[in-house]
């Protein structure tokens, strides 16, 4: 069997995932949001439940804020509890997609006042990001319309350009914009910023700081995500992903559950383009539990990503270009899958225990108590937004 190098665990260690606060929260469909006993019922906890997934995994430092369901009173405070924790605030997540006003959009909107209201929200978004030391300025648009003639699209990607314009001369030095992309949903018809080259199109006319942001739920079934990931790597501009798995639509379950081959192959195109521990791209989650508890939720996805990522560490290069360059159609493709079918996992707990860490951290967690505490000690948990 291959075995992980000394370089390849190296590489394992300095990996690091983004959780969003949003994971911790009840969520649901539409149809019903079930309640979890133990929900967070403020940003500060929602912090707390993320630091138990690093401190089981040590692969989660950085925890992600939606504004306004994660708004305090002192993001200072909000930053302090989450370093006294061992975590740090990341990116922060706009949100244009739950107030009255955007029934007909907010950053494409014709209306001035619409759109200067929801410019002045991604404004105090940053002022947030400079309190909290968050790098990345995340930008989801529910916008688009659900009939043809109902609007200009061209004219909503004129005024959409401008409002990111606005937004983006706000940014400070070392700070960026990432531009999210989903091809429908909630609007039917044309969706704003449906696909990667639209939102590469739009970003690149504002400038360095301003990236593409890629969820693995926002592809039309059948899509080859993994080529996206090498062109965006390849033009430099591949800002973050959002990771999740889906079977149908957005539908936002643990990453590597529904299609573990394909979240190797996503990973292995990173690596390919130098994208693994590159601080210029933030490996994110995007996920809500509905069903299932959140924390342990968060462990497994962590444990998909990292267990995918020495897999697709194992691909022997040299075997492949080889194969590749004598047309050996079928050798490299076995090159590809020896790897793929590689059980990693045995290796990961041994290196994990030389760590201090528990060979599984899934049980430790479930063995420490914290999911009963935190299920008697809280009561009356806040939904993660989005029937709140
Ligand atoms: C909606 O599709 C969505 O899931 C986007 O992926 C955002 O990243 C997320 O909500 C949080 O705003
Ligand atoms: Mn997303
Ligand atoms: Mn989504």
């Amino acid at each position: 069997m291959t075995a992980l190098s000394t370089e390849h665990l190296s590489a394992l260690a300095q990996q690091s995932v983004e959780l969003p606060s949003w994971a911790f929260g009840n969520s649901g469909t539409r149809f019903r949001v079930f309640a979890t006993p133990g929900t967070p019922r403020d940003p500060f906890e929602k912090i707390a439940d993320a630091a138990q997934v690093h401190a089981y995994t040590r692969l989660a430092p950085v925890v992600a804020l939606h504004i306004p369901w994660d708004r305090v009173e002192s993001y200072d405070a909000l930053r302090r509890h989450a370093e006294d924790l061992g975590v740090t605030l990341g990116t922060v997540n706009s949100n244009t997609f739950q107030d009255e006003d955007y029934k007909f959009g907010a950053l494409a909107h014709h209306d001035a006042r619409i759109r200067r209201k929801a410019i002045d929200h991604h404004l105090e978004c940053i002022d947030i990001m400079d309190e909290t030391g968050s790098r990345d300025l995340k930008i989801w648009l529910a916008e688009g319309s659900n009939y043809p003639g109902q609007n200009d699209m061209r004219d909503r990607q004129d005024r959409l350009q401008d409002s990111l314009q606005q937004i983006y001369a706000r940014l400070g030095d070392e700070q960026r914009l990432v531009l999210e992309y989903k091809f429908f949903e909630p609007a039917f018809y044309h969706t704003d910023v449906p696909d990667w080259g639209t939102s590469y199109a739009q970003v690149s006319a504002l400038g360095e700081k301003a990236m593409v942001c890629l969820d693995t739920g926002h592809h039309a079934p059948g899509t080859n995500i993994e080529f996206i990931v090498m062109q965006l790597l390849r033009l430099g501009k591949l800002g973050s992903f959002d990771f999740n798995s889906r079977f149908y639509a957005d539908d936002d379950l643990i990453v590597g559950a529904a299609d573990p081959f394909q979240l190797f192959r996503i990973l292995a195109e990173v690596i390919r383009g130098g994208g693994l521990n590159n601080p210029d791209v933030a490996f994110m989650l995007d996920q809500c539990h509905n069903i299932e508890d959140k924390i342990p939720g968060q462990i497994r996805s962590v444990l998909n990503v990292q267990e995918m990522t020495a897999r697709a560490l194992l691909i022997d290069r040299e075997a492949l270009t080889a194969a590749q360059d004598a047309n050996d159609v079928l050798a490299a493709n076995a090159v590809v899958m020896d790897a793929f079918y590689t059980d990693v996992r045995p290796q990961l707990a041994a290196w994990r225990e030389e760590r201090g860490l528990a060979a599984d951290p899934m049980a430790a967690y479930l063995a420490s108590g914290y999911q009963q505490r935190i299920a008697e000690e809280r009561v009356g948990g806040v939904q993660a937004g989005w029937g709140a």
